[in-house]
């Protein structure tokens, strides 16, 4: 039996150094057809923001052509925009939403 703990050290731990994950920003674009109503509606339900926040981007977009939606991992992100384009579609608007890398 080892005094000094002969043969019980542990090899050193290398701690993995990662970089921040890139967030991905969900873009919503303008159009003529798609209600405001429904623009605050996906704003608060898919994108969970307050009422005077959905309203505020949905006025964004509808002044400025596009406007931030939110900013996710990829996948959160990915999931999102399927979410928008699947509610678009089954009240037959022509609502885009995109995916563009953070700065
Ligand atoms: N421009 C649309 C309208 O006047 C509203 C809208 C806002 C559509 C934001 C898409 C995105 N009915």
């Amino acid at each position: 039996d080892g005094q000094g703990g002969v043969g019980t050290r542990t090899a050193p731990r290398t701690r993995l150094r990662l970089s921040p994950p890139v967030l991905w920003k969900v873009i919503l674009h303008n159009d003529d057809f798609t209600t405001r109503e429904f623009v605050v509606m996906i704003l608060e339900t898919v994108f969970r923001k307050p009422e005077a926040e959905a309203v505020r981007i949905m006025l964004d977009v509808h002044r400025r052509g596009t406007g931030v939606a939110g900013v996710y991992p990829f996948d959160v992100a990915d999931t999102k925009v399927a979410q928008v384009r699947a509610l678009a579609e089954e009240k037959e608007f022509p609502l885009l939403c995109t995916l563009e890398p953070e700065a």
